[in-house]
């Protein structure tokens, strides 16, 4: 693991094209805003093409939503549970992605979409790629918040063990380049608790879709 001393932000880098910001956002000013989002597109467990549910719950906000039903995965404009639009992206989620990539690079990162996961005790997410995006040369942009949880790393290929790296409340992660087409997964979330969220972990990805 290397590490960049910047005047900021201590940057690590745990694979190649994907660096981690160690506490670089304050969840305590996030919170209130996921808050405000699934008040309007509320937190839902999704159906998979392969006839299961997601143990995650997930919502949306921006111009494009991520969303997954027995008919695959796309993106969409609409929430299907209220037939609306998905809540605007808050100005302060743009900003913050905006920012976190250009520390990796990536100037000008414009995310039109922002799936927001909810993690409860025993919620995980199986081994896959984010290939749903148009243009993958585009980074995505990850912020943890609320309980720890274990980040498992397995490259290109599916097969093997993964690498594990925490990720902690306030962390934000830019993948890029090589790391963007990885396979990735979250181990089951350990029963614990944090002063915010209480049991409850939540990650932002910031993509841009279209
Ligand atoms: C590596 N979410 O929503 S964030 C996802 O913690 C997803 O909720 C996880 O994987 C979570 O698709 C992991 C870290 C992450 C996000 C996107 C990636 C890692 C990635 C895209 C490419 C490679
Ligand atoms: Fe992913």
């Amino acid at each position: 693991m290397s590490r960049t001393a910047t005047a900021q932000t201590p940057i690590e880098t745990i694979a190649e094209g994907a660096i981690v910001l160690r506490g670089f956002v304050e969840s305590s000013d996030l919170l209130p805003e996921i808050e405000r989002i699934a008040a309007a597109a509320p937190f839902r467990h999704l159906r998979t093409p392969g006839g299961g549910t997601m143990s995650v719950a997930m919502t949306n906000c921006g111009a494009w939503g991520w969303h997954s039903d027995p008919r695959g995965y796309r993106y969409v404009t609409e929430d299907s549970l209220t037939g609306r639009p998905w809540p605007a992206m808050p100005a302060a989620f743009a900003t913050l992605a905006r920012t976190a990539a250009a520390q990796a690079g990536f100037d000008d990162f414009a995310p039109d979409a922002c799936l927001i996961n909810q993690y409860q005790t025993g919620a995980q997410m199986g081994a896959h790629r984010d290939h749903d995006e148009l243009d993958m040369r585009h980074p995505i942009v990850s912020v943890s918040m609320g309980v720890p949880a274990v980040f498992l790393w397995y490259g290109a290929k599916r097969a093997g063990s993964p690498q594990r790296f925490e990720l902690d409340d306030g962390d934000v992660v830019v993948w890029g380049g090589v790391a963007r087409a990885a396979y990735h997964g979250v181990r089951k979330l350990a029963a614990a608790s944090h002063l915010l969220t209480g049991p409850l972990r939540y990650n932002l990805t910031f993509r841009r879709a279209y």
